[in-house]
Formats: C-alpha cells, structure tokens, sequence
C-alpha cells in the first residue's frame, strides 16, 4: 500500500513539475516568430553546414537551423524580439561564413 501512494505522489509530483515547462514551450511558440533564408559563401564541403548549424544555433533567439549544402542557403525560424537578421549574417560572417539574406519574410 505505501509503495502504491508512492507511486501515486511521485507521479503527481513529476506532472507538476513538467506543467511550467509545457507552459514555457507555449509561450515560446506564441512569441513572435519570423523565418529567414540566407545565401552562404564560402561552403565548400559537407562539414561546413555543421560549422554555419553551430554557428546559428549560438546566437538568442534562434530556434531552429536547416543548413541545405545544395542550394547553399540557410534555413532559420528564430524570435524576432531576440535576434534579427543582421544578428544571423554577422553570426556567419564571424564563422567565416559570409551571407546575404534571400527572403526577409516567410510566405
Ligand atoms: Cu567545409
């Protein structure tokens, strides 16, 4: 019986101790998102889209990163009230990276 209201405390504990985190995680998505892709120079191998990944992930503000080593571009949604598009090229140009912004909004 006690390993049962154990259990039972512990799994009310562990749903309240995740409620705020899933309420962060709306928040987060309800803040003002805005999508850039970006022209990269200098890419000359398969690595150089990790490099330019880790390089974009760094910067506050950045939520997600799809380097596409094809085209040359880089994908990236990120919180307009954190960071902007002078912020994401300075950060690849600093990587050794330079870019140039292909569309300054998503659709
Ligand atoms: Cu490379």
């Amino acid at each position: 019986m006690i390993l049962k209201y154990t259990l039972l405390l512990i799994s009310l504990l562990t749903t309240t101790l995740w409620m705020p985190e899933v309420y962060a995680e709306i928040t987060e998505v309800q803040s003002i998102q805005q999508t850039v892709t970006l022209k990269l120079d200098n890419m000359t191998c398969a690595m150089c889209t990790v490099t330019i990944k880790k390089a974009l992930q760094q910067v506050e503000g950045v939520q997600k990163v799809i380097v596409n080593y094809d085209t040359k571009t880089a994908f990236i949604i990120f919180d307009d009230q954190k960071t902007n598009s002078a912020v994401l090229i300075k950060a690849t140009t600093d990587a050794g990276y330079p870019s140039s912004l292909i569309t300054p909004n998503s659709r």
